[in-house]
Formats: C-alpha cells, structure tokens, sequence
C-alpha cells in the first residue's frame, strides 16, 4: 500500500485486506453519530448495519456519509468494476465507486477505521460502548481495488451441518473481508444438503445424517432462495457445488438404481473419502445427473455451478473423462460456468472446456497438466491447501482440525503468491483465491469461526492485496486491532501466539 505517512496514527494499521493507496489528510472527523446517504434504501440500510457494528449511531443530522456512482473513482487509471475511493475529511465521508460492490467496500473499510479508533478509546468491550468518547477518525483518502475477481470461502455443510442462521453469519463474515464468493460443498457420502423438487428422496432419505452421528439438514428451495438473496444484497454470488462421480453415497443411499446391485447403499457416518462412485455406463445415472444439475441450475442466482469430481480413487481414466466431458456439457447446457476440484483438469488427456474454472487444492510437483488445461481456456481458483485449507490445525497441539495437509498457522495462510503456486502459469488464467472449510472434525460455530479467524483474513489479503502492499509486520497490527471487532461481536476466534494480542 503506497502510504504517505502523517499524523493518521493508527489509520494505516486498520485496513484488511490492505488497500492499494492510502493518504492520510488534516483533520479529523467524529463519527460517534452517522446519516447514510445512498443510492437506494437496500445499500443504506446495509451501510447503516455495517458502521452501526464499529460503534456508529445511524440517525437524522449525523455525519454525512455519501456513497455516491462515480465511474472515476478508484485508483488512477483503474477499469476494476469493484474499485472505490474513501474520503473522510473534517466535514464528512464520502465513498464513490462505479458499482454498487465498490460502493459496499468503501463501507467497509470505513468500518474498519472507525473500529480501530473505538479500540483506541477503550470502547472495546461488549457494554462499554457508551463511554461518550468521540470516535474520531483521522481524514484520509483510501484509493483501492481487488486483484482477482474471486475472492472466496468454501464451506462444507455436510460432514457436518451448517444452518441459514449459521450461513448468514458466513456471509457477514466473508463480506467483511471484501470476499465475493461462498462456495457451498452441498452433497457428500455423509448427506444432502439442498432440496431438490425432481428428485425428492435426496432430501427426504439422505440428510438427516452427518459424521458421527451428529443431526443433519439441509436447504428447503426456499431457504436456498432466501439466502442467496441475503448474500446478494452484499455482493456475495452463492457457488453451489453437488460433488459427482465420487462422494456420492448420500445419493447411492437415496436411489439404488444408481448402484449396479441396483440395491441403494447404507447411511456413511464416517471421515474416510473416494470410496463412492458413479457408473457411466447404468442407464440411469445420466438423467439422475440432468435432474439434478437442472433443478440446481434453476434454483440459482449467481453464474456458476461446481460439479466437485474431487477424489474419485476408484474409478479408470476414460469413465472419470467421459463424467467430466458430461457434467460440463450439462451444467453449462444449464446455463451456468461448470466450476470443478482440479481433478477435473484431466491428466494425460486435457479434459475442461474454455471458460470452465478448476479449483485447486494438491500442490502437484508436475504443473504439466493444469498449463494444458489453462491453455485449453480453463480458469483457476487457488485453494491450495498447506495455505488455505482453513480446516487443517494450527499446531500439532490444536484439539480442533486435520493435519494431511500440514500445519497451517496464520503466516503460512498470509506469506502466499496466488500467482506462483502452479509454476509457469500465466497471471492471466487465475480468477482467483478461495479458502476451503471441510467440516470433520468442525461440529459447531464456535469451532468455525475459531478456524476461520484470524486465517481468513489472512486469505483475503492473498486474494485482494498485490504482494507490493502485503506486509506481515503491519498484517499482525492490523489483526489485533480487528479483534476488537470479533470481541464486540462475540466472534470466536483462535489467539493464536504468532499475533500480541
Ligand atoms: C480433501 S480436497 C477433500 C475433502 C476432505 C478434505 C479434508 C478435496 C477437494 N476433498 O473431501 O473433507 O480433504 O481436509
């Protein structure tokens, strides 16, 4: 971040994802009492909740806050569709952006300027908020923009079972860090998750369950809708994966004829993964794969839909192929980008279509067959997991978490490149980052914020910030003054030693 230093204190050590440029000014502002105003009531309304949980007041004759369409907004020369401008002087804040995303980000920081001084006043406990000091933000001109376009979680809700309460709480959590994407892994050996009107007995036999026994769920369409809808009013685009051919056995458990014996398999409440399969070549695995992908395509507002084939160890190259070449020719028959675990790329054999975007999770020594696919059109998401895999422990000693990966403390989830992880791979083909929640061993709230926080935000900086502005030193300051947030807020999060707290 190009920071020209003055006076700001501890501006420049609030912001996460750091921001591009940041200039402090003269001057300072109370922002103990705020007035919205913007271009619709849904934004307001948002703006309004987003500065009320830094210790805002919204009311009539506050501080003008204006968020304002501005195609010029945003760094010099920038075309970014989210970039914005913040500018807090003595009078007010104004936030321009060209989009309504811009718009919500420049909130967002300002949130997090406004948090930084209530932890400076002593404000920073829950009922302490009322302490009559100002909460007076330095002036300053916050000029920024993502790298990638996605910016991302992955959540399994299957393993174990993650609500719409739950869910709305991601949400929050994920927009907070300017991330745009949730990614939903919906269906598994274990249960699922999502109704689905053509094929009932998904949901009617298969999601009571989850790992050890532990309840299950799982969306009404409704819900689905209602969420979605809660995630686009903060600019979140819902990615719903239905995993196929492998991690299957909720769906092998609902309808036999799935199943060679033609005999549906018994419940899983177990962790082991690729025992599950697909047949290619049983005549009713296609139209259980159109069913599905089309009510699914149906249901959902945002362009993509992610068709797993993560982890299928039981299954020969040409039948894997020929569900590859079948499930991107549904899904985008469907009218959607077909999204896919990185198994997808395909090995001796390019697999993936133009345009079809490939998560990867297994750093590979040999990166031959992801710069085949790249070449072939294919996009990339970075997930990989000894960096994002939010679900691996911190330490060998954390009672939460898997280890297959490694340990991954919150350095490790901030000192990344996106762009060096699959070498000899062009800038160009990456669209972006996203952490990934696998929920073994993750059994409530508590356990998930406790995982995500403070890695996600390390992610987030991976995934907004060009490694020019990263900084690992300015990062920890930044995340202890974040905390004052989760603290507020009563979010879990893990203290981990590497920050002083
Ligand atoms: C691998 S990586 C999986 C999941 C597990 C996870 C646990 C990938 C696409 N699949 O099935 O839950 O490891 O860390």
């Amino acid at each position: 971040m190009t920071t020209v230093s003055s006076g700001a204190g501890m501006v420049a050590d609030a912001v996460i994802p750091a921001p591009v440029e940041l200039e402090p000014g003269e001057g300072v502002l109370d922002l103990v009492t705020v007035t919205i105003d913007a271009p619709d009531d849904v934004t307001a309304r948002l703006a309004g909740e987003l500065l009320a949980t830094a210790g805002a007041s919204v009311v009539p004759g506050g501080v003008l806050v204006t968020l304002t369409p501005d195609p010029a907004a945003g760094p010099e020369g920038s075309r970014n569709p989210e970039r914005y401008t913040l500018t807090v002087t003595a009078d007010g804040v104004t936030v321009a952006a060209p989009e309504r995303a811009g718009l919500l980000h420049g909130v967002r920081t300002l949130r997090q300027l406004i948090n930084a001084r209530r932890l400076a006043v002593g404000s920073d406990e829950v009922g302490r908020g009322g302490t009559g000091a100002p909460l007076e933000v330095g002036a300053v001109v916050v000029r920024d923009e993502p790298r990638y376009p996605w910016r991302g979680l992955s959540l399994d809700v299957v393993r174990h079972w993650f609500g719409p309460a739950d869910l709305r709480a991601v949400v929050d959590l994920v927009g907070s860090y300017k991330m745009n994407r949730l990614h939903l892994h919906l269906t598994d050996d274990q249960g699922w998750r999502l109704e689905i009107p053509s094929r009932p007995a998904l949901t009617e036999k298969s999601s009571q369950g989850a790992v050890s026994g532990a309840a299950g769920g799982f969306l009404s369409a409704d819900e689905y809708r209602e969420l979605q809808e809660y995630a686009a009013e903060r600019e979140i685009v819902i990615v719903p994966e239905i995993d196929v051919p492998g991690h299957v056995n909720a769906a092998t458990h609902a309808y036999g004829e799935l199943m060679p014996s033609g005999e549906p398999t018994d419940a899983y409440d177990g962790i082991e993964v690729g025992f599950s399969q697909l047949h290619l070549d049983l005549p009713d695995t296609e139209p259980f794969l159109r069913d599905v992908f089309t009510d699914v395509a149906r249901m959902t507002l945002g362009p993509w839909m992610h068709f797993g084939a993560d982890e299928v160890l039981t299954m020969q190259p040409d039948e894997f192929g020929g569900f590859i070449r079948l499930c991107q020719e549904i899904v985008t028959s469907a009218g959607k980008t077909p999204v896919a675990w990185q198994e997808a790329a395909g090995e001796a054999t390019v697999l993936v279509r133009p345009g079809t975007v490939l998560q990867y999770w297994d750093p590979k020594p040999d990166p031959g067959p992801f710069l085949r696919a790249a070449e072939a059109g294919a996009r990339f998401v970075m997930s990989p997991a000894n960096r994002a895999y939010l679900d691996m422990k911190y330490t060998p000693e954390h009672p939460l978490g898997l280890a297959w990966a490694g340990f991954v403390e919150l350095r490790d989830s901030y000192d990344w490149d996106p762009a060096a992880v699959i070498e000899g791979l062009p800038e160009s083909a990456i669209e972006g980052v996203s952490a990934a929640m696998w929920t073994e061993t993750i059994l409530n709230r508590d356990d998930l914020f406790s995982m995500l926080l403070p890695r996600l935000a390390a992610v987030a900086e991976a995934a907004w910030s060009r490694p020019g502005s990263k900084d690992w030193e300015s990062f920890r300051n930044r995340i202890s003054v974040e905390a004052g947030a989760w603290r507020r807020e009563g979010a879990a999060y893990h203290p981990t030693p590497q920050i002083d707290w």
